[in-house]
């Protein structure tokens, strides 16, 4: 238990580990799940990483609808692919949580139960092809953007996690990009589907940033800690200057008659955004909060029998090794045959 979770001043034994803790993380040091840590940096970690599984999983819905309707066998299998890959994201997120103490049965309670959030991004529908395009080109870019400096956080299997994970972002970004290129580059009625879906799709994905630097409760505290590197506006008015010119060369515009090139700062302006929208939808009254979370529940009830059948597999796997094993050696080192013995 770390010291701020002790009772009274924290005693010389716990200074010593805050200290050396300290020095780790501004020796851009990985944090191990061995080491010390304070109860608050693990609790930070562990919300923001069960809310990024979260999202990740949810995240599989939206495209997930246009699976059997894509265009072709070609467009299928590699909706079919990214929408794995998310599952497999999911995956790696929730095992770093478990690093953490934080259990995947308890975070998937927690996501059931509304106790923990998902990315807002996920609770807007996908009323036609063109959004798996958008999709895939703001919705993966936000997220590669928010994650590239990810991979550099200071909780070790969360930054190797990422690593993986962006790397199959950018596929996945690239893959809308191309999708929405297609389209702006065919019919009228297809260029006109792809602007619609941008037009749609822009504003909820500024605001995958999270809320404005002032109003971020955690962001100063996870900058410090080396979990976040850069503020929640940084990455946002990082995305928006990679955007702008991408949309040039797509063909299509952004929804926002204020985007202006800002000679001084090296920046694009951009418009005002709706924070209010964001509350709502965070408030679980977005377009597609309940559905969302209906059928993340009903997936979960169905895949009850998967769970059980692989924890009774596990647990024969388990009793057999425990049988072959001769008594007194201790667990992990059953009598498998040696290099030497088998050669
Ligand atoms: N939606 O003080 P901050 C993806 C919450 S993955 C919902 O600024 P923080 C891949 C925040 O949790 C997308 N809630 O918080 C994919 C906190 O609530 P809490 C997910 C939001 O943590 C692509 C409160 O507001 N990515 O897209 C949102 O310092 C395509 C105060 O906010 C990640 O999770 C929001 N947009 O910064 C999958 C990346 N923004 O916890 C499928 C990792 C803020 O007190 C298809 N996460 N909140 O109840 C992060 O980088 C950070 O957690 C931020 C928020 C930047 C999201």
């Amino acid at each position: 238990m770390g010291a701020d979770a002790a009772e009274g001043p924290p005693s010389g034994a716990e200074q010593a580990l805050q200290a050396a803790f300290d020095a780790a993380v501004a020796a851009d040091e990985r944090i191990e799940p061995r080491d010390w840590m304070p109860e608050a940096y693990r609790a930070s970690l562990v919300r923001q990483i069960a809310q990024h599984a979260h999202s990740e999983i949810i995240g599989m819905q939206p495209e997930a609808n246009w699976i059997t309707r894509a265009p072709s066998l070609r467009r299928k299998a590699i909706l079919m692919a990214k929408v794995q890959d998310e599952a497999g994201h999911g995956l790696y997120l929730y095992g770093a949580a478990e690093t953490l103490g934080a259990g995947r049965d308890e975070l998937l309670d927690k996501l059931h139960t509304g106790r923990q959030k998902y990315s807002s991004i996920f609770n807007y529908p996908t009323l036609t092809w063109a959004d798996v395009g958008a999709i895939g080109w703001l919705v993966d870019g936000a997220a590669i953007t928010n994650q590239v400096p990810l991979c550099r956080c200071s909780y070790g299997p969360y930054a190797r996690a990422m690593v993986r994970i962006c790397k199959e972002e950018s596929f996945h970004q690239r893959q809308g990009y191309e999708l929405l290129l297609a389209l702006s580059r065919g019919t009228e009625a297809q260029r006109a589907m792809a602007q619609d879906a941008v037009n749609r799709w822009w504003w909820p994905s500024l605001m995958m940033f999270g809320p404005p630097d002032d109003e971020s409760p955690h962001s100063a505290r996870s900058m410090a800690w080396k979990i976040k590197r850069h503020s929640n506006d940084e990455l946002r008015q990082r995305f928006v200057d990679i955007c702008v010119p991408q949309a040039e060369a797509l063909g299509l515009t952004l929804p926002d008659p204020d985007l202006r090139w800002n000679e001084e700062r090296g920046h694009w302006d951009f418009g005002a955004i709706d924070w209010q929208e964001f509350r709502d939808v965070l408030k679980g009254n977005g377009p597609c909060n309940e559905q969302r979370l209906s059928q993340r529940r009903r997936a979960h009830e169905n895949g009850a029998w998967v769970r059980e059948a692989a924890a009774a597999h596990a647990a024969k796997q388990a009793a057999r090794r425990a049988a072959a094993q001769p008594p007194g050696q201790p667990s992990g080192q059953a009598a498998r045959p040696t290099e030497t013995a088998r050669s």
